[in-house]
């Protein structure tokens, strides 16, 4: 072979791997094989005795993972807390009332993890986080799974970074849609992480609006439109919050969608699932088969977990995951 083709073929070899390589680190399931072994053992007794001292644990932390992937990537910073300079993420309007539970559990775990001489300061929070949403799963009767692993925390968290970024309860099909697509989410991942408000409370203002309209939302079932209009009446103390699946509202399981089913969806957003015809198969298969709710809901929440990753530059981790080394 001439020198002409040997620089041919090598250069081949390089273009065909900067096709290939991964040319940015990538999450993996056993990332703390060697920094911290026993990381998932030690967050999974950290959330456990969290979940037995209160149920809100569950919802709270599910939350919150779902709201910082969605703000600049699954990064901790919804966990920052607010300094004089600077008006953190938690503190916008849109946080919804993420519950102070959620946050706890990450503060307790990093705790325990850090108590463990190999770990400290080894584990990150966005991490952490990951691994306590997959434990609260579990502890309230849904899947369990492996967590990708090895996202950095984030360098920012700012109030304003927030906007626009949440879905809002008033949503429509398209407008879910289009969210969840610049996440690199497909419809029927949307569909599957909606399938967590199976668990949790809201406000009434985020459906007051569909009970009190002149007609009633013609897509609320009559009988649960009442049993809504008697536990919210008009002018109701704003901290009232009610169960999202009247149901089965602590456990996690596909109820939901036979919820939906029945007209039985808290928000516009939970119920236009099943009146829009390019997502009511969805439903109806979900609300039949749990087994292939369970699976798609870890298919959507493993892809969720890969939103925004920090690595190398753009993150660290974190000592004290409120607070900004
Ligand atoms: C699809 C669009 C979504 C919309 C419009 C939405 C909206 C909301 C709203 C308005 C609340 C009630 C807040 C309050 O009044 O306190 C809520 C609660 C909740 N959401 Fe969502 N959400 C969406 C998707 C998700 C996803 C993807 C997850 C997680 C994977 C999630 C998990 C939860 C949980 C667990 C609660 C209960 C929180 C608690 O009880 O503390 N939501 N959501
Ligand atoms: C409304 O809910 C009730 C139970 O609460 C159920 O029996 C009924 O079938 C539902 N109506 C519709 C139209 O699905
Ligand atoms: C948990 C948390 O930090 N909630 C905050 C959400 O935002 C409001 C202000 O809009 C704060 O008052 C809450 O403390």
């Amino acid at each position: 072979m001439g020198r002409f083709h040997l620089i041919l073929v090598w250069s081949l070899c390089i273009s065909l791997c900067l096709l290939l390589c991964p040319t940015s680190a990538q999450l993996k399931t056993n990332y703390y094989a060697n920094i911290c072994p026993n990381v998932e053992s030690i967050v999974r007794d950290a959330v456990t005795k969290k979940f037995q001292q209160t149920f809100v644990t569950v919802p709270g932390t599910l939350r919150l993972f779902f709201h910082d992937c969605f703000v600049e990537g699954c990064d901790a910073s919804v966990i920052v807390a607010s300094t004089a300079n600077n008006k953190a993420e938690k503190d916008n309007p849109d946080n919804l009332s993420l519950a102070g539970d959620g946050f706890d559990t990450v503060i307790k775990a990093k705790a325990a993890v850090d108590a463990v001489p190999q770990c400290k300061n080894k584990v990150s929070c966005a991490d952490i986080l990951a691994l306590a949403t997959r434990d609260v799963i579990g502890l309230s009767g849904g899947p369990s799974y492996s967590v990708e692993l090895g996202r950095l925390d984030g360098l920012s968290s700012t109030s304003t970074s927030v906007n626009g970024k949440l879905p809002k309860s008033t949503f429509n099909l398209n407008q879910l849609n289009s969210l969840f697509a610049s996440h690199g989410l497909s419809q029927a991942d949307m569909v599957a992480l909606s399938g967590a408000h199976t668990l949790g409370f809201s406000h009434c203002n985020q459906f007051s609006n569909r009970i009190y309209s002149n007609p009633v939302d013609p897509t609320l079932n009559k009988t649960y439109a009442t049993q809504l209009q008697q536990m919210c009446p008009k002018n109701v103390d704003p901290d009232i919050a009610i169960d999202m699946d009247p149901t089965t509202p602590r456990k996690f399981d596909n109820v939901y969608f036979q919820n939906l089913v029945e007209g039985k969806g808290l928000f516009t957003s939970d119920q236009v699932l099943y009146t829009d015809s390019r997502s009511q198969p969805t439903v109806r298969t979900w609300a039949k088969n749990n087994a292939a709710f369970n699976q798609a809901f870890i298919t959507a929440m493993t892809k969720l977990g890969r939103v925004g990753m920090k690595t190398g530059k753009n993150g660290n981790i974190r000592r004290d995951c409120s607070v900004f080394n």
